[in-house]
Parts: C-alpha cells; structure tokens; sequence
C-alpha cells in the first residue's frame, strides 16, 4: 500500500441538506485526509467535461442537470489506500445496495442523488485532481 490522492465530491443532494460536517467526520474516521477542499457551484459545461465518460449512458444528461443544480464540495482525500478507501466508505453507487455504515448508505437519496463521487483508479483520480485542483492548492 502507498499513499494516494483521490478526487471526492460532496454531491448537491448533501449540501443541501447540510450534510458537509457529517460526511466530511466519515471521511476523517476512515483515514482520510482532507488536503483541498472548496465548495463550487458546477456549470452545466464543467458538470459535461468531468462525467465526459458517461456521454453515452441513459443517465448523463439527467447527471448533469443534477450535479448543476446546486453548490458541490470538491476535496483531495490523502491516505494510505486513499483511492479504495473512499470508495469502501462511500458504498455501493446505487444506495439499496450500500453497505451498513457507508456514506451512501445511511445519507444517499436514490441511485442518481448519492451523495458523494470518488475516483475509481489512479489514473482517474490524477485525471479529476486537476479538473478542480492546482497544486498549490493542495496542502498534505
Ligand atoms: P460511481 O459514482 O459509484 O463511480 P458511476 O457508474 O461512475 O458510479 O456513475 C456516476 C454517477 O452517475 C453515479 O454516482 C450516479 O450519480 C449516476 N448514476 C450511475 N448509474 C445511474 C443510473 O442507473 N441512473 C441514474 N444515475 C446513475
Ligand atoms: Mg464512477
């Protein structure tokens, strides 16, 4: 295991319901470091650009009206295993097959409105980084 970098957004179905502070404490007591942390308002375009990969699903348009219609919170998570951490603690994409204790799990709102992104590889992760991030703006 080495230390990673990963991408992590704070989804417009949480804070709308202030649900920063919580999700942020689960990432802490997971291990998870939060080096860069801002909160955006994403235009329909930028929403686009990040989920590029996702153009042919039946759900990106619905996507990216969803990730526009409200502020995100973009972070870097930093820790040991940070990529797979995250992605254990967010839980399953769809919440009615989230694990007990996950974010997604005890916070999501339905398979769309879930709460939180995570980065799903080191190359992703790189890639969504510096979608959001300069380097100087990432303090570890
Ligand atoms: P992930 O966020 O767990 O990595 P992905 O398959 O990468 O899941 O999908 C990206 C995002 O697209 C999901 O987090 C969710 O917001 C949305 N999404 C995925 N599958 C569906 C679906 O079947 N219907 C509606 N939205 C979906
Ligand atoms: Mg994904």
């Amino acid at each position: 295991m080495a230390v990673e970098r990963t991408l992590s957004i704070i989804k417009p179905d949480a804070t709308r319901r202030d649900l920063t502070g919580k999700i942020n404490a689960c990432l802490e007591d997971a291990g998870l470091r939060i080096v860069a942390q801002k909160r955006i308002l994403l235009t329909r375009a930028r929403a686009e650009g990040f989920y590029a990969v996702h153009k042919e699903r039946p759900f990106f348009n619905d996507l990216c009206d969803f990730m526009s219609s409200g502020p995100v919170v973009v972070q870097v998570l930093e820790g040991e295993d940070a990529i797979a951490r995250n992605r254990q603690v967010m839980g399953a994409t769809n919440p009615d097959e989230a694990a007990g204790g996950t974010i997604r799990k005890q916070f999501a709102e339905n398979i769309e409105a879930n709460t939180v992104h995570g980065s799903d590889s080191p190359e992703n992760a790189a890639t969504e980084i510096a979608y959001f991030f300069d380097d100087s703006e990432i303090v570890g």
